[in-house]
Formats: structure tokens, sequence, C-alpha cells
């Protein structure tokens, strides 16, 4: 057995970084070795409760195709292995040499979702701008950054957890949480035992819509129009927060001259919707305001419009009166720690990142460059070239749209380096493939902001020879130069030590609470005693900083790319990447016990469709869509699980059953680039 465990038996509290919800987690170890692993009752993210997933990090840190060894691709294409120290120097040396040849700006680093969307995220940044290059890329490109730009832009915040416990009324739009943020489960629950009404917003029929006293189905991508529909509705009524509106907003009466087009008829024909379910909607809404939560998913990011769909909601928030209040949506306060990056002290004002230039709000706002950019720029098509990358805790390979675009940009790079713990379709493209630390050999620190709440993760196990993510980009910026100005701090701890000094809470403090601490207590209303962090300062339901950069002004609605391309040849219609409760994206398929649930890739489709199609159940289909061709099983619904005319291929697969071999990276939103991973017309064959 490799690795030992940092004790030689007892518990280590920690966190649970297998998905993004960051549960407590008590790790047990036996004889230097992970036994075992439990929810943390004291943790408030999870009351002790853990998915399948959690305890499966045992099952990941131990799995017998683990990389322990870093290898270098040969000359044949197969890969040898060779020790860390020939790995880091001959890596260094290259990138030292593509800087030579075309500049340090040719250099980019791409983060997965596996490593989360805080500090780990800071390493790479602080990284590639220490280096003299503006291009940071990751999953942020299609993964929540177009909601929080739609949020900041309209309300100055955006709170990945609103107040479920407390609200009345809670809308998920595109978002199905029993599978995908299970711990919202509890807060939801714990409302609808005191009597909150529940609709869920989905077109096809999922765990969260079942328990929903009202679940509208609406044709995908027009759920911008059900939005303005709802507004108009809270607005005739005449019983939105009129205080709130008048004081703290603008834009409101452009808002709602152009709400009066959006008629119930309207919007029926729009989406498809019986005009009397949304009627319902919307006194749903009406009599439980102002405690009304919109939790949007990630669905309505991966449309065209997404970003103005996403606005529009946040806008029915902004009238229903839940801008910082409680059972609406808490604006959350930070915990003050520094930053990793050095946007402000290297700007490299000089070098244009790859992509901002086509999504100036994406790079002003999040500071991020755009991945389908990045790819078109390693293809040559971008303002210069892109010619060596460091990918970690990703499988862009997998899960960016049209993959064999990113795999044969990745595969003509001058040098790709891989980050992993296993051999991936990503990593195997790669010049070097080095072992990775999972997040039971790191410690870090989880903001938790809607609690303002935060824990320390501690490091449970050491494997020679395996580099977390801290000491690869130290190692590195040393031996480039400038480690000893940018990466001065030994160890990650004493990164987390620094991180921590302004904040008034103490390393020791989260050491002696593995559950963590509240920095400050939660309090609402704050929009009254100072201004939303928006260009006004008030809540926006117009920007004119989005107009001055030629976008409309309003989250105006737009029909979806599927409506206005209707064609012959593609007449179905798919949605991508619905979530499976054991996998993460591509992840943990290599666990047998989950394997055996969903043991290959599928195509959802109503049985009329199937019908009609010639399809049996489980019998091979080939997807087509305007890129590609994919070849699954077909999975045949029960009637009413989805709207006719509808499938759904979940991602992750690799290799033939990959639905990213259909979705479009052509098409994005006009203001944050997302792709279109949903709502792709495709055809079906038998
Ligand atoms: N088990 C598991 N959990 C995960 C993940 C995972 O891969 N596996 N991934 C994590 C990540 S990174 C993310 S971003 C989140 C995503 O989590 P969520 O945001 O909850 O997204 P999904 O679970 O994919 O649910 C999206 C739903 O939107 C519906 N939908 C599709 N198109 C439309 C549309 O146009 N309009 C509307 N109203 N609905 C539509 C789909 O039918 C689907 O049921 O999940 C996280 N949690
Ligand atoms: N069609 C379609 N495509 C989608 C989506 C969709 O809904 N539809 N959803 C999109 C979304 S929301 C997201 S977030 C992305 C996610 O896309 P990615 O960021 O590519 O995420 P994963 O596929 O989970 O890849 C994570 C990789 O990191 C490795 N890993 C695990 N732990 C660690 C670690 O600690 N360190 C390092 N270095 N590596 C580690 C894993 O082995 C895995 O190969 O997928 C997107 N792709
Ligand atoms: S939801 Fe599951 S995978 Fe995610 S942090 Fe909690 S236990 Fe871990
Ligand atoms: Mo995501």
């Amino acid at each position: 057995m490799y690795g030992q465990t940092v004790i030689d038996s007892g518990t280590i509290p920690t966190v649970c970084r297998q998905c993004d919800m960051r549960c407590g987690i008590e790790v047990s170890v036996k004889d230097r070795r992970i036994a075992h692993i439990a929810g943390m009752k004291a943790h408030p993210q999870n009351g002790g409760r853990l998915c399948p997933k959690g305890p499966a990090a045992v099952d990941t840190a131990y799995h017998p195709e683990r990389l322990l060894r870093p290898l270098k691709k040969n000359g044949g294409g197969s890969f040898d292995e060779i020790s860390l120290e020939e790995a880091m120097a001959e890596i260094a040396d290259r990138l030292a040499a593509v800087a030579d040849k075309h500049g340090a700006r040719s250099i980019a680093a791409w983060h997965g979702e596996a490593l989360g969307f805080a500090q780990q995220e800071m390493y790479p940044r602080r990284f590639v701008h220490a280096l003299g290059s503006p291009n940071f890329l990751s999953v942020n490109s299609l993964c929540y950054v177009s909601r929080y730009i739609a949020y900041r832009l309209v309300q100055g915040y955006w709170n990945p957890c609103p107040d479920f416990r407390n609200a009345r009324c809670i809308v998920f739009w595109g978002a199905n949480p029993p599978l995908s943020h299970v711990t919202f489960m509890g807060p939801v629950e714990e409302a609808r035992r005191r009597g909150a009404r529940l609709v869920v917003i989905d077109p096809r029929s999922t765990e969260i819509s079942r328990k929903a006293d009202l679940h509208l189905r609406p044709v995908p991508g027009t759920d911008g129009a059900l939005a303005w529909g709802l507004m108009r509705r809270l607005i005739e009524s005449g019983r939105y927060d009129r205080e709130f509106v008048s004081r703290y907003s603008v834009g409101f009466e452009d808002a709602a001259a152009y709400a009066r087009a959006f008629t119930i008829e309207k919007v029926s024909g729009m989406t498809g919707l019986p005009a009397d379910q949304i009627e319902e909607c919307g006194r749903l809404i009406n009599d439980s305001l102002p405690q009304t939560v919109n939790y949007v998913g990630v669905s309505l990011e991966h449309q065209e419009n997404g970003v103005n769909t996403v606005r529009a909601i946040a806008c029915l928030g902004g009238l229903a009166g839940a801008v910082d209040r409680l059972g609406g949506d808490p604006w959350p306060e930070p915990l003050g720690e520094r930053s990793l990056t050095l946007y402000d002290e290297l700007p490299l004002l000089d070098e244009q990142p790859i992509g901002a230039a086509d999504y100036p709000v994406l790079y002003e706002l999040y500071k991020e460059c755009n991945t389908m950019k990045a790819v078109g720029a390693m293809l040559g098509g971008g303002p210069y070239p892109l010619r060596a990358l460091v990918v970690s805790g990703g499988n862009p390979v997998n899960t960016n749209p049209n993959t064999s675009r990113v795999a044969e940009a990745f595969a003509g790079l001058e040098l790709l380096v891989v980050r992993e713990l296993f051999l991936t379709e990503t990593a195997a493209l790669a010049d070097y493939v080095l072992p990775a630390a999972s997040f039971l050999e790191r410690s870090e620190l989880h903001l938790y902001a809607h609690y303002q709440w935060v824990s320390l993760s501690r490091r449970v196990l050491q494997i020679p020879g395996v580099l977390d993510e801290y000491s690869f980009w130290r190692d590195l910026a040393h031996r480039l130069g400038f480690g000893a100005r940018y990466f001065a701090w030994q160890t990650e701890e004493q990164v987390n030590r620094w991180l921590l000094e302004p904040t008034g809470v103490s390393l020791e403090a989260l050491e002696q609470h593995p559950e963590g601490v509240q920095y400050k207590p939660v309090r609402h209303e704050k929009h009254r005693n100072r201004p939303l962090a928006t260009p006004s300062g008030k809540f926006e339901f117009s920007s004119q900083y989005l107009k001055t950069l030629g976008y409309p002004a309003l989250p105006v609605y737009q029909e979806p790319y599927h409506l206005h391309n209707r064609s012959a040849e593609f007449p179905y219609l798919l949605i991508s990447g619905a979530r499976k409760r054991e996998y993460l994206h591509s992840r943990y398929r290599n666990i047998p016990r989950f394997r055996r649930l969903h043991p290959h890739p599928e195509v959802e489709l109503d049985p009329a469709d199937a019908a009609a199609l010639g399809i049996r159940a489980g019998e091979r289909v080939r997807v087509s869509s305007e890129i590609g061709s994919t070849v699954l099983a077909a999975r045949i619904l029960e009637a009413e699980q989805t709207l006719p005319g509808l499938v759904q291929i979940t991602h992750g697969w690799e290799g033939d059953g990959n639905v990213n071999r259909l979705t479009f990276d052509g098409i994005t939103d006009p203001i944050s680039g997302f792709p279109l991973l949903t709502s792709v017309p495709v055809r079906l064959q038998r």
C-alpha cells in the first residue's frame, strides 16, 4: 500500500471535496491507513449526512489505477515513468523555451472543477501572472460564472445558496438539488414542513419535480420569457416591493414597459406552458412575498442567452423584495482574507487576455479567459498563439463542448502538462502527466458564504513523490526564477496562515474547531445602510454598463437557438448533463459499485419517440448534431418523464458515448461566452 496517513490511528476531522458542497467529514484511520469516512455532525453544511460519493474518497485515494509516478511521453506515443525531479526540471526548461520563442503570454494554466472555486484556483492565477501571462483558463467558462455575472450586474452579489430554510416559496429553475446539491435539501425540507410551497421549472420529471406543488415544463431555453411573464404579473398586481424599487433600484420604468408585452397568453405561446400553470406560479410567488427564493441551476447558463435569462430571474427576486432578506436572497459578507492573485500588483495591461476582447464582461468581472476562445488560439485562430498549457483538476477533452476540437488543439501544443489522479482522456494527450494530490492530501480554507462560515481541511494522507497544488506551483516558480518573490511560503499551511492574518480568525481557532467558525453573524437588509456593489450602487433592472459595451441594457428575452434554427435534419432536442448521484462529470466511473448502477452511457427518450423511431430499450442509437455524432444505448423513459421530442444524455463518459461530441462551442452567450451545452438540435437513428 502506497502512502500513509499522518496519524497511526484515530479520527481526523476534515472537509469532503468529492464535490463542491464541502461537507464536514470524519476520517477514521487504522494502522496508518484510511479505514472509512463518516459525516461530521457539527458541520453546518451537512449535519452529519453524506452522499454516496463522500465515503468513496477512500476508493479513489487507494484506487489501483491511481497515478503515483510522473509519466513522460516517448517518441512512440506511449508513456515512460520518470522521476519527479527530472519531470519538474524538464517542464521548467520547456516552459522557459516556449516563453523565449513565443513570449510568456503563449503559456496558460487551466483549472478544473476538482480543485474548487477558491484557494486552489488562486495558485495558477498567481503563477501565470508572475510568469507574465494573462491567460488563466478554467471550468468557470462553462460553470456558474454566467450566474455570478448576472447577479453581480443586477444586485452586486451572487449567493450560491439562498435562504431556503426561512423561505415561504422556493422556485428551482433548471436544477435538481437532491442529486446535485444534496445539502440544500435539509433546509428545503425544513421550510416545506413549515408550509413553504415548492415550484420546479424543468422540462423533465426529476427527483425534485416529483416533490413539487407545481411542476412547470417549459420548452428548453424559454425560461427568460417565463421570468418576464412573472414580473409582469407581479408588477400589475401592485404587490411588488414598492419601497425597495423606489428607493434602491434603477431602470424599473424601462423594465415595467418591456414586461408589458409578456402577457400570460403570450408567455404560454413562447414557453409551451399552459396559461393556468403560469398563473398558478405567479400566485404562489405573490402569496409568499417577500420570502421567496429563486434558485437557478446550471442548465440555464448552458444556453445562448443565459446571462440575460438569469438577470431576468434576479430582477424577479428584486421585485419580490428578496434582496438581502430573511427567507430570500441574503447578501453574504466576506471574511476579508488576503488575496493570492496578482491582478493589482501585476495587471499586465499590455498583454491582451485571450477572449477578453470578445467577452469583456467575463474578464472585467471575473478575470477569466474564455476557454473556447483559448482552444481557438491553440489552433492558430487567436490574437496570438497559445503554445503551452498546464491542466490541473479537470478533464476538458471530455467535459468541454466539441471535444474533438479540444483534443485536436491539445494534441498540437508544444507542451501539455496534466496533473491528475488517473490517466484520463486529457492526460493521455499530455507530454508530461504528474500524479496529483487528492483533497485528502492538502490543507485549505473553505468558505461557506451563505453561513458566513469558514473551516479548514487538513492533510490526512501523504504519498511520497505526489505534490499538492501549492507545492507544484511553488516548485515550478522557483525553477523559473520568481519563486522567492511570489511563492515564498514553504507549505500550504503557511499560505493558510497568511491568508487568515487580517481576518481576526486564527489558524489555531480553526484547528480547534474542525466544524469551522462563523466569522460574522448574518445580518439582513444591509442595502439600507450601504450601496449595493453595482455600478450605480443600486439594484439594476437595466444596466448602463452593458449598454456602454454595446449590449441591450435590459435583460431582454431572446428566442433560443433551436427555435430560430428549426431543421428537418435535426428534429429532436438534446438536454445534456442531467446529473447522476454517483458520478461527478467524468469522475467516479472507476468505482465498481457506482459503475454497476450506471454501467454505460445512455440516451434517455420518450416512449412515443422511441416507438416512432422503432427503437427498443437498450438498443444502440446514433445521436448526431450539426458538429458530430455519438453512439449509445437507448433508455426509454415512462410516459410524461420528458417532453416528446426531448432527449437527455448525461455527460462525462469517455470515448464514443461522450455527449460533448455533439455540443456546440461556436454558439455562445454574448456576455459570458458560455457554450450551448443544452437545447442542442439532434437526430436519432437506430
Ligand atoms: N451527483 C452530482 N452532483 C453534482 C454534479 C455532478 O456531476 N454529479 N455536478 C456539480 C456541478 S459542477 C454543477 S454545476 C451542479 C449542477 O446542478 P444543477 O444546477 O442542479 O443541474 P442539473 O442537476 O444538471 O439539473 C439541471 C436540470 O435542468 C433541466 N433543464 C435543462 N434545460 C432546461 C431549460 O432550458 N430550462 C429549465 N427550466 N430546465 C432545464 C434538466 O432537465 C435538469 O433536470 O451540480 C453539481 N453537483
Ligand atoms: N455536455 C455537458 N458538459 C458539461 C456539463 C453539462 O451539464 N453538460 N457540465 C459542465 C460543468 S457544470 C462542469 S463544472 C464541468 C466539469 O468539468 P471538469 O472540470 O473537466 O471536471 P471533471 O470531469 O470532474 O474532471 C476533474 C478531473 O480532476 C481529477 N481530480 C480529482 N481530484 C483531483 C485533485 O485533487 N487534484 C487534481 N489535480 N486532479 C484531481 C479527476 O480525476 C478528473 O479527471 O463539466 C461541464 N461539462
Ligand atoms: S455532497 Fe457528497 S460528495 Fe459532495 S461534499 Fe457532501 S459528501 Fe462529499
Ligand atoms: Mo459545474
